[in-house]
């Protein structure tokens, strides 16, 4: 069977919030090897290069960060997500996670145009389900959630004419939750599954449920992956380390029963900031684990020196 074209696209945003250096993200990505990873694996890969927002003019806001930032990039990522869809996979290379304002729009918007339903699988120790109006850090990188299930608040940013339904996402990794974002999610259909569910039942319970789900719909399925979900001690660059998080193989595991479900059909690298790494062991593991999800086995593995 012939593999799916990859569409690398670099989205060196950074607007999410105060701390610097998820710009670099998409070097650090290739610089790591993702192109030859997936070409190895018989993928057909293009990389489009980085995205840059749109015009826009900065002010000052008391509360929020880079607001007009954020939104130019979302209008722009919006645009060539949505482009990108027919071609193949996309692969966001963030960039933090504001970028998944744009790339789940985009997405959202290519799959209203194909008639069928999209699915949301965030890997993340973070609901990011903040608004606008409900988030006390100002850094919109917690707000992606919000937005593409259509929740109120998002002034100046595009509409999102066809919310992802909340049935239809599966958080996962979770052990960072503010208490607006726990309060509001509580009265959701949004299935949220802790660290501590993963402890006690294993992380392949609740993702087979989800994919099923996804495969009895026939839904298009989009994957972000928050560095933070993998544990700090083995995914030390990023600003938002919290420890407990899912061990290296929880993470190949989850990638490992996504391609075998063949389900996938975009994905988000978000929060990697290489100017934190340790001699890139975070972005090669991000390759290793984005290798996985399209089709590299255990015993496929390149043996590293590291
Ligand atoms: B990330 C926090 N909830 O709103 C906030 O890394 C953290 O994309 C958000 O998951 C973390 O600032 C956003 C405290
Ligand atoms: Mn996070
Ligand atoms: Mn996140
Ligand atoms: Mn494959």
């Amino acid at each position: 069977m012939s593999q799916s074209p990859c569409i690398l696209i670099g989205c060196p945003m950074d607007s999410g919030k105060r701390r610097q250096g998820c710009l670099m993200g998409p070097d650090a990505y290739r610089t790591a090897g993702l192109v030859q990873a997936l070409r190895d694996l018989g993928h057909p890969v293009e990389d489009r290069g980085n995205v840059t927002p749109a015009p826009f003019t900065a002010r000052d806001h008391p509360k929020i960060v880079a607001l007009e930032e954020t939104i130019a990039w979302t209008t722009a990522l919006a645009e060539a997500s949505q482009m990108a869809m027919p071609d193949g996979v996309p692969i966001f290379m963030g960039g933090d996670h504001a970028l998944s304002l744009g790339t789940v729009l985009g997405v959202a918007r290519h799959a209203k145009s194909v008639d069928r339903p999209l699915f949301v699988l965030w890997l993340d120790a973070h609901t990011d389900f903040h608004t606008p109006q409900t988030t006390d850090s100002g850094n919109l990188h917690g707000t992606p959630l919000g937005y593409v299930t259509g929740r109120d608040g998002f002034d100046g940013f595009p509409v999102f004419d066809t919310p992802v339904p909340q049935e239809n996402i599966a958080i996962i990794g979770l052990r960072s939750v503010d208490a607006a974002e726990r309060a509001a999610l509580q009265d959701t259909d949004v299935t949220y599954v802790d660290m501590r569910e993963i402890d006690e039942s294993g992380i392949a319970k609740p993702l087979s449920a989800f994919l099923a789900k996804v495969a009895a719909a026939n839904g298009l399925l989009h994957v972000s992956l928050d560095v933070d979900f993998l544990d700090p001690s083995v995914a030390p660059a990023v600003g938002t380390t919290v420890p407990g998080g899912a061990t290296v193989r929880e993470g190949h595991l989850v990638m490992e029963m996504l391609h075998d479900s063949g389900l996938m059909t975009s994905l988000d690298l978000v929060e990697l900031n290489p100017f934190l790494d340790e001699r890139g062991r975070t972005a090669t593991l991000m390759v290793d684990l984005t290798a996985s999800a399209f089709g590299r086995r255990v015993f496929d593995r390149p043996t590293r020196a590291y």
